[in-house]
């Protein structure tokens, strides 16, 4: 029939083309991607988001090929002068076009239910409870079990429940770790719930977290870090982050010469010590990275038989070249630096750090002066890889610009600018030495002081 060769013309490369696709989609990994679920909620999701494609593409297929085909088979052939017969009401169709759609409609509907059923459900017994609470534009993470509070990056032992406990401080947030399953918001007055199990058989891995409800200027810069770890792994972790912050007697040297980041791009940190100086003397977990040796020679080792040992302070390794997608790319303004190459002094920042505007916000456990709340908890600040909610590379040159200018760094935040002579773009004036300013001096001492906090 011709109606037909012509519409196998049209359809076969169509058919291709998807087809290809398709084979092109399923050949990468996309570390942010929903749809390679490491939970058992996020492949509940899965299985529901197949399961009505499938029933969708059927649908699509069989309507619109019913169409083409009408379209195509009962065309005007141009001889035909009479109109084709009429038919109205037609019992057998009317039935037959109703049952067929509620019909489909069950097989959604039956799982659907049943999968809402299960991911509202009660929490196990046994969960490990996180509480989440969501400010402007930062992630505050408390283990209530462990009294563990830390911000914007999250550790998890694989094969056990996690339960979040989702609040906000402000406006309407929403929690979503997309590989590991989400997401639900994140409301002031009112508490909601999510929990998953990240799978047991997971090797150490970081995953990206975001905020998916617009919630202002710095929205976009709200992201947080899942890490999850082996059950020893995490025992270490917590055994470290328990223990108030001891800072390191050493020194800590700004990267020389190379310290101000052009825009765009990211400030160096290759300087002598830039990483390593300012390390406080503990004992480093068994083949966990030294500070800096953060590459993949020196990747902790995942079975368990070794690390049924690990020593107190267990940290994700940084730098290894597989979690690429977890390193922070935001560009730093190319109007902010830093004096090259100034040498800080941990314990000279501990001063600084105790007489300034930093302690009426921040909480450094074991710094008695320190216990502000408005801000993220800084007691094991050199512990964590990012700065300013997964903005930033936590390394002393970022840490540096950082509490120069905050504010030019990530704009709108309740962070004051406190460079000497630094421009507060809120406040909108220069901040002097009266209002508190700090030299570039001062703060390369800070820098010495927080990053040691391990
Ligand atoms: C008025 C309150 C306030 C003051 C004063 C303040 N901070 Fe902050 N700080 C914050 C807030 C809020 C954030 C979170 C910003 C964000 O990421 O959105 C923050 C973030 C940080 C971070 C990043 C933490 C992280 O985990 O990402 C560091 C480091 C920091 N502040 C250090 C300091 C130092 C050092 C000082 C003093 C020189 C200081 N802050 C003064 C409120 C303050
Ligand atoms: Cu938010």
């Amino acid at each position: 029939m011709k109606g037909n060769s012509r519409l196998r013309q049209i359809l076969a490369p169509g058919l291709i083309i998807m087809f290809g696709l398709a084979l092109a989609a399923g050949a990468q990994t996309y570390p942010n991607s929903t749809f390679q679920p490491h939970s058992e909620l996020g492949r509940y999701i899965d299985f529901l988001w197949n399961r009505l494609l499938l029933l969708g593409t059927i649908v699509f297929v069989i309507v619109e090929g019913a169409l083409v085909y009408v379209i195509f088979r009962y065309r005007r052939k141009g001889t035909e002068t009479e109109k084709p017969p009429q038919t109205h009401g037609h019992a057998l169709l009317e039935v037959t076009w109703t049952m067929i759609p509620a019909f489909i409609l069950l097989f959604i509907a039956v799982p659907t239910v049943r999968i809402i059923f299960k991911t509202q459900a009660k929490v196990a017994a046994g969960a490990l409870q996180i509480e989440v609470i969501g400010h402007q534009w930062w992630w505050e993470f408390r283990y209530p079990e462990y009294k563990i509070t830390t911000a914007n990056e999250i550790y998890l032992p694989v094969g056990r429940t996690v339960n979040f406990k989702l609040n906000s401080n402000d406006v309407i947030h929403s929690f979503w770790a997309p590989q590991l399953g989400g997401k639900r918001d994140v409301i002031a007055n009112r508490t909601n719930y999510i929990w998953y199990t990240p799978d047991s058989s997971m090797k150490s891995a970081v995953w990206n977290g975001f905020c998916t409800e617009y919630c202002g200027t710095s929205h976009a810069k709200m992201r947080f870090r899942v890490f999850t770890v082996q059950p020893a792994e995490f025992a270490s972790w917590v055994a470290g982050q328990q223990k108030p912050a001891q800072y390191g007697a050493t020194v800590a040297s700004l990267p020389g010469g190379q310290a101000t980041p052009v825009s765009g791009g990211e400030p160096k940190t290759s300087g002598v010590g830039a990483e390593g100086g300012n390390a406080p003397a503990i004992a480093r977990p068994n083949g966990t990275p030294t500070p800096g040796s953060d590459t993949i020679a020196a990747r902790a080792p995942t079975t368990g038989a070794v690390l049924a040992s690990l020593p107190a302070g267990y940290t994700f390794p940084r730098n290894l070249p597989e979690f690429e997608y977890a390193k922070p790319h935001t560009p730093v303004p190319g109007d902010l630096h830093f004096t090259p190459g100034l040498t800080g002094v941990a314990a000279r920042g501990m001063q600084v750090y105790s007489t300034a505007a930093c302690v009426g916000c921040h909480a450094i456990a074991g710094n008695p002066s320190s216990v502000g709340n408005i801000g993220p908890n800084l007691t094991h600040i050199g512990s964590r890889s990012t700065l300013g909610a997964g903005s930033f590379p936590n390394t002393p040159a970022y840490l540096a610009l950082w509490i120069k200018n905050a504010r030019k760094m990530k704009p709108g935040i309740i962070m004051p600018t406190l460079g000497l002579n630094e421009m507060d773009p809120v406040q909108k004036r220069i901040i002097d030495k009266a209002s508190g300013g700090l030299d570039d001096q001062q703060i390369a001492d800070i820098v010495a002081y927080l990053s040691s906090l391990k």
